[in-house]
């Protein structure tokens, strides 16, 4: 293994076989609503990381246990495209029933695809690795995080967004990044899903999110109140992790940080996280000693600064994974 060497990730040039953690890049957008764009998010990133310095004064050399990032398969494409094309005839039509038959397509194309995904991180969880995904919309994940809570049933979640989503279905699609978390909800052995920065919801979330009991929420406005009336960023960041089992699953959609850091993101929502606070949380959960099992990253856009700051946030979220082995 040599250091900037290479097109990899990072500019690091491990084999899987010699990487403790490994990627799986997922350009999938097919039932985005908004604006479009993150199906490019995982070149973008990868494209961006090579400027990422490897120094860290927090995690130090967490990067030499290796990381690798796997090629993107290209079947994930065909399906985005196949899907995308169901999606954009769906929202152009007028006859219902004809829909019917190609949302139950598009369903079945996302289900396809969360089961490739499980496939992937059970196999590398199999060998003890951390595994990490890459979006694409935060449909992504789903097939992961099953396969994260088959391992680790004692998880939670830490799930940043702008989005509750725990929209049961968006526009008849099942798996669609505005129905993530509901989904994981439907995992009934799951424990906690503690939510932060989440400010745009409709009420049939608010309603899910106050009475299920494994929700923890800590709303954009809730954090900033808090804020306001003096409370420090170090002691709003102890409510939040003092919510969170020893093992932790993070759920990393960018636009929980304010727009500011994620212009080009689906859905923005100004009055995000700041990028240091952010950073500063993630780095809470190292000095608390939780256990990163695995994470994702989603809905990072397609331009130069998206992708610069979408490296970082990666990089940073790879070694907090891999300095809690
Ligand atoms: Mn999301």
């Amino acid at each position: 293994m040599s250091v900037k060497n290479s097109e990899g990730i990072f500019g690091l040039g491990f084999s899987e076989a010699d990487a403790q953690l490994v990627l799986l890049p997922v350009p999938f957008e097919a039932t985005t609503s908004y604006g479009v764009g993150t199906l490019e998010g995982p070149e973008n990133i990868l494209q961006a990381s090579g400027q990422v310095d490897l120094y860290h004064p927090t995690y130090n050399e967490a990067w030499k246990a290796g990381i690798y990032q796997l090629p993107e398969d290209s079947r994930i494409k065909a399906w985005n495209f196949e899907a995308k094309k169901l999606v954009d005839e769906i929202r152009s039509s007028a006859a219902t029933d004809k829909s019917k038959a190609k949302i139950d397509q598009v369903n079945a194309i996302s289900k396809t695809l969360t089961d490739f995904i499980y496939e992937q991180a059970k196999e590398r969880l199999s060998e003890n690795k951390k595994f990490g995904v890459i979006g694409g919309d935060h449909s992504a994940p789903l097939g992961s995080i099953r396969a994260h809570l088959e391992k680790f049933p004692l998880m939670g979640i830490l799930h940043f967004d702008a989005h509750y989503d725990l929209r049961e279905s968006y526009e008849g699609f099942e798996q669609s990044h505005a129905s993530i978390m509901y989904n994981v909800l439907q995992m009934k052995n799951l424990k906690s899903l503690t939510t932060v920065a989440i400010r745009d919801f409709c009420e049939e979330e608010a309603t899910l999110a106050d009475s299920d009991k494994r929700v923890k929420s800590f709303p954009a406005h809730q954090l900033f109140d808090w804020k306001a009336s003096g409370t420090s960023w170090s002691d709003i960041c102890e409510k939040i992790i003092s919510t969170l089992p020893e093992q932790v699953y993070i759920s990393f959609d960018v636009d929980g940080l304010d727009p500011t850091y994620c212009p080009g993101t689906g859905t923005p929502v100004p009055g995000g996280l700041s990028y240091a606070e952010a950073s500063y949380l993630l780095r809470r959960l190292l000095h608390a000693k939780k256990k990163i099992v695995g994470f994702d990253l989603c809905e990072v856009g397609a331009s130069e600064f998206d992708g610069n700051v979408g490296a970082r946030l990666l990089f940073e979220l790879s070694l907090l994974c891999l300095s809690s082995i």
